[in-house]
């Protein structure tokens, strides 16, 4: 690869760090600030990768490469991007206004510049990781092989994450030649310094990960000098010092220093050392001990290319960096959020050699910084997008008279295999696949694996074929739901990276979706659309007890963005959701969203479901549609004697049973099947809010009996939204073992209990009137 002039890209860094200093500076204490909270932007965590960043975009970056920047240094890259021609200084100024640059790159905020977001910790770079894997999947299934690299800059105490682990665990990633990371390990993390240990550990995890690992701890000036006599002595004198000891004696004063790195453990003088180091003025001493690999653009250069170099798997470079470099907070443990002051700013300029008037300005045209600026490869454009075949009207499928929500959903997921739509599904699980009813689907589709695997060949008839090869379509990743809801996120990201739409489906069982739940927010703010089918929930998983029986994900289903929460019934709503959540996933208008289906492993009885109609099919994907229309009822009195039971999922039947017992004691109750509390809710803010068509106007008084398995809470607005009493039945507490049966009966959400809040909601008399 043809090198960068040095002196280039040093001017270039130079401007880059400025500009980054000045626009935060900007955003503090330039901007009017009326409410006067103090605006931010980590001038210190972005000076530490300056160096690796300037050197990244403009000498190593390849066309075809995308980057997962720090979260903390975005002010490095937006200066970058200014100097690309990608934001203009109006923008720079802007940063953390609102509808402006993101505190932290953000794709689903800014677009136009940013390709992967990061922001929590640790995250960002398994995204990225999976990121890679995605488009190889693409590539290995007859799409295009973009984005050729992804690269993601980490910071050194995001690898504290264990999800940062997880990923690497993950047998995949090993195979992955298009991923490099780049660590800065500045050696500090918020408010500690990161443990010592940590610089080893890391290094041979990651290797035994199978990852290729470059260090890059001194710069070359160290280096040259641990070569001369007495260097062997400096170098172990350094890499002995824990990382808040050389903090420190970073910030020493000039004089001090030596004094302190020549000293012995036991207050001796290391005659060796003293010797080496004795040309050396002092006024030029601290730069030479704070000679590290990552601010060393010559070996980062190198660095770089040996990254480059063809392998098999991923790669990391560990480079040590200094938080705060070029700054008088260098190096401070505390320095995570310290400004430069007005002063020290102005100093940083004249020291950066940046002319008065000349704040805000890139490189002239014609200087050797712009040309070498042009020349760096065109931002990331993805290819051209294929077209995606269309989802069915239907599926013509038939389902047993008792099925379950998630047999419908595994039968539905045959039924797409065998049409042109299912060649871009592709399915993923954390190690739940047979278990979440995707054998069939395994057997037909295959496994997916960078590589051929030997197949082995059970004996007798297999519930599943377990054939692993590039052509699957199922991934099968180990247990971990953080890696399953980053992978989904990044196997729904390759309509706008690959330029093939795939239409990923994650499986997991419902209580462990809290358990990735930042991912899945992760991955759903970094614009992944996907379907995730959670299978099985709540208590209706009677005997598997309290740690298996999901209670709190209604809640979170309602309150998670971007991703539609449902919970059907009967096997005809599941075909109609999973449908339109797969053509949502094609249309990926403004509204379109990503899919939650949360499923049950309770045998239904289909005759309950009203005749298919396109009206019905309307009303079930707009929230619910009323099963039992009690208004036949004779002596139906709106007024008088009448309850509107709304209820979710697998509990309708004990609704219906419930409206029937009323009915023998004179109570008209309705049933309304709630396919979707987060639509009903949702649709709230609508001129015309869809739950109070689904009343008549003479029922305006009507209370409500809701109930769900899971917590209340998430039906518990329906009262509100219609104007009048409601008794929210639900399970708002830990789940336990026992029969169905007995546990609905005892977190009251059965058919008596049901009956029992109708009654006591007519015995408080008409709501209104
Ligand atoms: C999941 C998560 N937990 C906590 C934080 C708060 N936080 C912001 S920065 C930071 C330390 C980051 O250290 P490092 O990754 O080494 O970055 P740098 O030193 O480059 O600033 C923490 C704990 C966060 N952003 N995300
Ligand atoms: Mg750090």
């Amino acid at each position: 690869m043809a090198s960068a002039p040095i002196a280039t890209l040093e001017s270039i860094q130079k401007r880059v760090l400025w500009l980054s200093a000045l626009m935060v500076h900007h955003a503090n204490t330039v901007r009017p600030n009326p409410d006067g909270t103090k605006v931010g932007g980590h001038q210190a965590s972005s000076s530490s990768v300056v160096g690796l960043m300037t050197a990244l975009y403009f000498h190593a970056l390849r066309p075809g490469d995308i980057v997962a920047t720090k979260a903390h240094a975005s002010p490095i890259l937006y200066a970058i991007e200014f100097l690309r021609g990608r934001l203009t200084a109006e923008q720079l100024r802007g940063l953390r206004s609102l509808g402006a640059l993101q505190a932290y790159p953000s794709r689903r905020k800014n677009p136009e510049i940013i390709d992967l977001s990061t922001g929590s910790m640790g995250l960002g770079a398994v995204s990225a990781a999976f990121g890679a894997l995605a488009a190889r999947y693409v590539s290995q299934h007859g799409g295009a092989g973009l984005p050729s690299r992804f690269i993601a800059l980490v910071g050194d105490a995001e690898l504290d994450e264990g999800n940062v682990w997880e990923g690497l665990l993950e047998e995949a990633v090993r195979e992955l030649d298009n991923l490099l990371w780049i660590v800065d390990v500045n050696r500090q993390s918020l408010d500690r310094v990161v443990p010592d240990a940590r610089r080893a550990q890391v290094r041979d995890w990651f290797r035994g990960a199978g990852w290729h690992v470059i260090e890059l701890r001194w710069g070359g000036r160290l280096r040259a000098r641990f070569g001369r006599p007495g260097g062997e002595r400096l170098r172990a004198r350094l890499e002995g010092l824990g990382a808040a000891e050389y903090q420190a004696l970073l910030r020493l004063p000039a004089g001090a220093a030596r004094k302190a790195v020549v000293a012995t453990p036991e207050g001796e003088t290391d005659a060796a050392i003293d010797r080496l180091l004795a040309d050396v003025p002092d006024e030029t001493l601290g730069a030479l001990l704070a000679d590290v690999g990552g601010h060393d653009l010559a070996a980062i250069l190198a660095a770089y290319d040996e990254a480059a170099e063809p392998r098999r798997g991923p790669c990391v470079i560990l480079a040590d960096t200094i938080k705060g470099w070029g700054y008088p907070f260098a190096a401070d443990q505390l320095n995570h959020g310290t400004l430069l002051t007005p002063r020290q700013l102005d100093e940083l300029r004249g020291a950066l050699g940046v002319a008065p008037g000349e704040e805000w300005a890139g490189f002239a045209a014609g200087s050797a910084e712009a040309a070498l600026v042009r020349g760096a490869p065109a931002p990331y454009a993805p290819p051209a997008r294929e077209a995606a075949p269309d989802v069915p009207d239907t599926l013509e499928e038939t389902y047993p008279p008792q099925s379950s929500t998630q047999e419908a959903f595994g039968r539905a997921l045959g039924r797409l295999g065998r049409l042109p739509i299912g060649e871009r599904m592709v399915t993923l699980s954390a190690d739940v696949s047979v278990t979440t009813h995707l054998a069939g689907w395994i057997t037909r589709k295959g496994v997916y694996f960078p590589r051929a695997k030997p197949a082995f060949a059970a004996e007798g008839p297999a519930v599943v074929q377990w054939k692993e090869s590039p052509a699957g379509q199922h991934v099968e990743l180990g247990i971990a739901e953080h890696n399953l809801f980053l992978a989904l996120g990044a196997f729904g990201l390759t309509h706008e990276l690959s330029g093939r739409t795939l239409l990923p489906i994650g499986t997991l069982y419902d209580p462990f979706v809290s358990r990735g739940l930042d991912a899945l927010y992760h991955a759903l703010y970094a614009g992944g659309r996907f379907i995730v089918a959670a299978t099985p929930s709540g208590v209706s998983l009677s005997p598997e007890g309290g740690a298996h029986q999901s209670v709190i994900t209604p809640g979170i289903g309602v309150a998670l963005p971007a991703i539609a929460y449902y919970e059907p019934t009967f096997a005809q709503d599941v075909e109609w959701i999973l449908l339109d959540g797969l053509r949502q996933l094609i249309d990926r208008d403004q509204d379109a969203e990503s899919l939650y289906l949360r499923l049950s492993t309770k045998p239904i009885d289909q005759a309950l479901a009203p005749a298919p109609s396109p009206a019905l099919r309307d009303a079930v994907l707009r929230g619910g549609y009323r099963l039992v229309d009690a208004r036949e009822q004779p002596g139906h009195d709106p007024e008088a004697n009448a309850v509107h039971i709304f209820a979710a999922g697998v509990m309708v039947p004990e609704a219906v049973e419930a409206s029937r017992a009323l009915a023998a004691a004179g109570i008209c109750a309705s049933v309304f099947a709630v396919t979707s509390p987060d639509r009903l809710y949702r649709g709230l803010r609508a001129t015309r809010p869809y739950v109070l068509d689904l009343v008549s106007a003479d029922e305006e008084g009507v209370p409500v009996v809701s109930v769900l398995d899971g917590h209340s809470h998430a039906l518990a607005f329906l009262g509100g939204a219609l104007g009048v009493p409601q008794l929210a039945l639900g399970v708002d507490h830990f789940g336990q073992s026992g029969a169905r049966g007995d546990l609905y009966r005892h977190y009251g959400v059965d058919a008596a209990a049901i009956g029992r809040a109708a009654h006591s909601l007519l015995a408080r008399g008409p709501a209104l009137g």
